[in-house]
């Protein structure tokens, strides 16, 4: 019989009224004995997203649960975060750039390798819906700046002031220094980037944030770049990315991964190589994040990082998890 503990305490609506159980631990399912790859049945429906966004992978799951797509699943999930005004990384309250601007990056990608993508939005909650719209009404994949947000406009998405209370008053605090710097897991790390798995077994992605905080007006991180910030192929698997995406763009870390899991690779493997990769390339630079997730067509997840912090949550039938990740660098 599996083991399955029930949620006890649950603040959240979504969840609750899913009332689904919580899964064993990880420790507990990583002390298992291995059983033959193909013995195991896959995992399906199955969502996934960096960070410990509850309330994102509880909607994505609701969709999923109720038969739903994957591309809808993920685009449902993100849009959660997106809307959350105390996160500060993605959508509306997401922090603006050095020059006060808030500018939004996402993407989508569906289990046919189409994709969408937003670049430097301006005025509108929800990039990613407007990167679904690219994908599947335009012969494009990017929109970037005032054409985007026109774009927005025409298919009817609202002008909104990004801006929130906290986010003003950060900033102009952040004016009197002036100063751009990393500071490991506390930065601007919220990014959303989110894989599922329907019960046809197939695989979507989607990835949004407001990029790195007081960034040089126009900058674009991995986010929203297909084969970096996000990467799926609907005969492999899917990867995802969060942190300073510089380094992401450098490694075309989710196409990477995908394929190191095409080559065989499990997808704690194939993250645990793609942060390799990235810090062969930083052999003096320890001070920045990077955190890897991945999902293989058989429901396997994995993720790693390269300094301790970064956990993604799970949601399946058995339940759901914040699963902790191992890092690349280790606790001082
Ligand atoms: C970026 N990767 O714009 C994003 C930032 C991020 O959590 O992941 N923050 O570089």
């Amino acid at each position: 019989m599996k083991r399955r503990k029930f949620l006890k305490n649950s603040s959240l609506t979504a969840a609750g009224a899913l009332s689904a159980p919580v899964m064993a631990s990880y420790q507990e399912r990583n002390n298992q004995p291995k059983k033959i790859e193909d013995s195991k049945p896959d995992i399906r429906p199955i969502t996934v997203c960096t960070w410990n966004f509850e309330n994102a992978t509880a909607k994505s799951w609701e969709v999923l649960k109720n038969g739903g797509s994957s591309l809808d699943a993920v685009e449902q999930g993100v849009r959660v975060e997106e809307a959350d005004v105390t996160n500060e990384t993605v959508g509306k309250g997401g922090r603006p750039d050095r020059d006060g601007n808030v500018t939004l990056d996402a993407c989508i990608m569906d289990k046919d390798g189409n994709c969408g993508s937003v670049v430097y939005l301006q005025n509108i909650a929800h990039p990613v819906s407007v990167a679904r719209k690219v994908m599947e009404e335009t012969p494009h994949i990017i929109l970037a700046g005032r054409g985007a947000e026109q774009f927005a406009y025409e298919k009817g998405f609202e002008k909104e002031d990004l801006f929130t209370e906290s986010t003003r008053k950060q900033y102009e605090e952040w004016k009197k220094s002036s100063k751009y710097e990393t500071i490991i897991n506390i930065e601007n790390h919220d990014t959303i980037g989110m894989l599922a798995i329907d019960k046809n077994g197939d695989i979507a992605g989607a990835c949004t944030t407001s990029g790195m905080a007081y960034k040089v007006a126009g900058r674009v991180g991995d986010s929203p770049i297909i084969g970096a910030g996000l990467f799926v192929d609907n005969e492999v698997g899917g990867a995802t990315a969060t942190g300073v995406g510089e380094e992401v763009i450098r490694t075309v870390g989710s196409f990477l991964i995908v394929e190191l899991m095409r080559q065989g690779k499990s997808p704690q493997e194939a993250c645990e190589e793609g942060v390799k990769r990235i810090m062969a390339k930083n052999k003096d630079r320890k001070d920045f994040q990077i955190g890897f997730l991945a999902i293989n067509k058989k429901g396997e997840t994995g993720g790693y990082c390269v300094h301790p912090g970064f956990t993604y949550r799970q949601y399946t039938e058995d339940g759901h998890e914040n699963v902790p990740v191992s890092s690349f660098y280790q606790k001082k």
